[in-house]
């Protein structure tokens, strides 16, 4: 089977690692303690790769023709031969005639970042919808590379870099493969319409969507509040697509949770887009929480990366609470300890400590939700004829009634807590709509519709107080796009 003997392959392949420290980078916090190449290891591990070597040169700016200095090249043959390398990585990202250059300096595979990250989504995209995505980002990077072939290699063998679509569509004529970006393209908007409307359905219910740097424990915490099995592993990447579940809020009651997939620093840009159907559980989600891995030293960064890709998919204003996760790990060996949790609260001081591994913080996280949850929702009075039984269903089915009141022989008064946004669907089905007033102040009279605006609810002819007014309609106008 062709899988298995790329697989194969892969697992075979020998890799050195390379960084140019360009001054931005050279500057990030920590890189005293971190090794900068740590990160790409880890992806080069995670496609399969076997590290044999690593070599960085600070630069002021890359060289033109390949990226490092012409010494350095040399300097990476040797390396190279020296142990038998089949593949350089490099941790910056090349254009593609500084690696069609090196390929044939050095005689090897030679690839970059994005390149190793888009092989890692190919290898790990399980679901149709994140096979297309990365069929698309993958043949977007290469459309400009078409006339790289590895062919110039005397080494040519199958590996990182080579699977997915790659290997096929960079033989194929340029016109072939811009017809397929554009089918793909169109077939991803289609799943992305579906997908809208799914989660839109889904309205009545509270959502929250875990976001965050990969391997930060999303999954690990999904699982831990759910009960569910998600897959939670040791490597970037684990989970490429969304799982929704059922997680029973303490105090609350049922919300829906969804985990998706992790972010990393500098993540190609096709990608992101590509991935859109997938983010769109985070895209409609009332609260956004932000997993982040505390006790990694490079822990601010990851945080701050986050918020680059948040922006980048437009949700950067959404409500997010920032979970530092791992803290049972602080102090041990190798990983950032008390100082660097401290250091992070002080920063951030609304986040919450947690250890979704071991349980830690849960219950401060709960609270946290479901106040942040609370802020988005209205206690209200709803007035309607008794006989008006679809909106009582509706009432109980998508708020929380709290009592019911008979006052006249033919309206009921329903004192309850419901999602902001469907106010307006209370209104569609015949309910007059106030701030709740406290029962000792609430007499027969000022439940009366006409008396409303004494009681302190502004009316506006529909039934909506003055203060959810404005910020009701185009809310609910954006979210009825779907
Ligand atoms: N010590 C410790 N390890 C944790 C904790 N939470 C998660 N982990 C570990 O961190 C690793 C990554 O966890 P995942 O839950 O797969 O992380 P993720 O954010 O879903 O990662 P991706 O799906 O790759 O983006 C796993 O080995 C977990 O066991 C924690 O609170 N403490
Ligand atoms: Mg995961």
């Amino acid at each position: 089977m062709i899988e298995l003997e790329r697989a194969d392959s892969v697992a075979r392949e020998a890799a050195i690692l390379v960084g140019v420290l360009l001054p931005k980078q050279d500057s990030r916090p920590n890189h005293g303690s971190n090794h900068p190449l740590d990160e790409l290891e880890g992806l080069a591990r995670t496609a399969g790769a076997r590290v044999v070597g690593r070599l960085t040169q600070k630069r002021e700016t890359p060289s033109v023709a390949t990226y490092l200095g012409k010494g350095k090249v040399q300097e990476l043959k040797l390396l190279a031969a020296a142990h038998d390398a089949d593949i350089v990585i490099f941790d910056n990202d090349l254009s593609p005639s500084q690696t069609r250059n090196l390929e044939r300096e050095l005689e090897l595979k030679v690839l970059d970042r994005t390149e190793l990250i888009l092989d890692i989504f190919a290898s790990r995209a399980q679901t149709y919808e994140a096979r297309l995505a990365v069929e698309l980002a993958q043949l977007e990077y290469s459309l400009p590379r078409l006339k790289r072939m590895w062919t110039h290699l005397s080494r040519l063998k199958m590996g990182i870099g080579m699977r997915g679509p790659g290997e096929k569509q960079l033989e194929v004529d340029r016109r072939l493969v811009e017809k397929r970006i554009h089918d793909l393209r169109s077939e991803l908007d289609g799943v992305h319409r579906r997908k809208e409307r799914q989660v839109a359905a889904r309205r009545s219910h509270r959502t929250v969507s875990l976001v965050g740097y990969t391997n930060a424990g999303k999954s690990t915490l999904l699982n831990r509040l759910t009960g569910a099995a998600e897959k939670a592993e040791d490597k970037l990447f684990a989970t490429l697509d969304t799982r929704t579940r059922r997680w029973f809020l303490p105090g609350w009651g049922p919300v829906l949770i969804s985990d998706t997939v992790g972010f990393i620093r500098d993540l190609p840009h096709s990608l992101i887009a590509s991935f859109k159907a997938t983010l769109e559980e985070a895209r409609q989600a009332n609260l956004l929480l932000h997993v982040a891995d505390a006790s990694d030293l490079e822990a601010y960064q990851q945080i701050s990366a986050v918020y680059d890709v948040l922006k980048e998919i437009g949700i950067e204003e959404k409500d997010t609470l920032l979970l530092l996760n791992k803290v049972d790990q602080l102090g041990s060996p190798g990983v950032a300890g008390r100082a660097q949790l401290d250091g992070l609260l002080n920063r951030y001081p609304s986040a919450i400590p947690i250890s979704a591994h071991k349980g830690h913080g849960l219950d401060q996280l709960a609270h946290a939700v479901s106040d942040a949850l609370s802020r988005s929702f209205l206690e209200l009075d709803v007035e309607t004829g008794v006989d008006n039984g679809k909106l009582q269903a509706f009432l109980a089915a998508n708020g929380e009634i709290f009592s019911t009141n008979y006052d006249t022989a033919d309206r009921v008064v329903i004192h309850c807590r419901l999602p902001e946004h469907l106010v307006a669907k209370v209104r569609e089905q015949s309910g007059l709509v106030r701030e709740h007033t406290p029962p000792l102040t609430t007499t027969a009279e000022n439940c009366s519709p006409n008396n409303a605006t004494e009681n302190g609810a502004t009316h506006h002819g529909n039934g909506t107080p003055a203060s959810t007014q404005g910020q009701q309609e185009p809310h609910n106008e954006r979210e009825d796009v779907a």
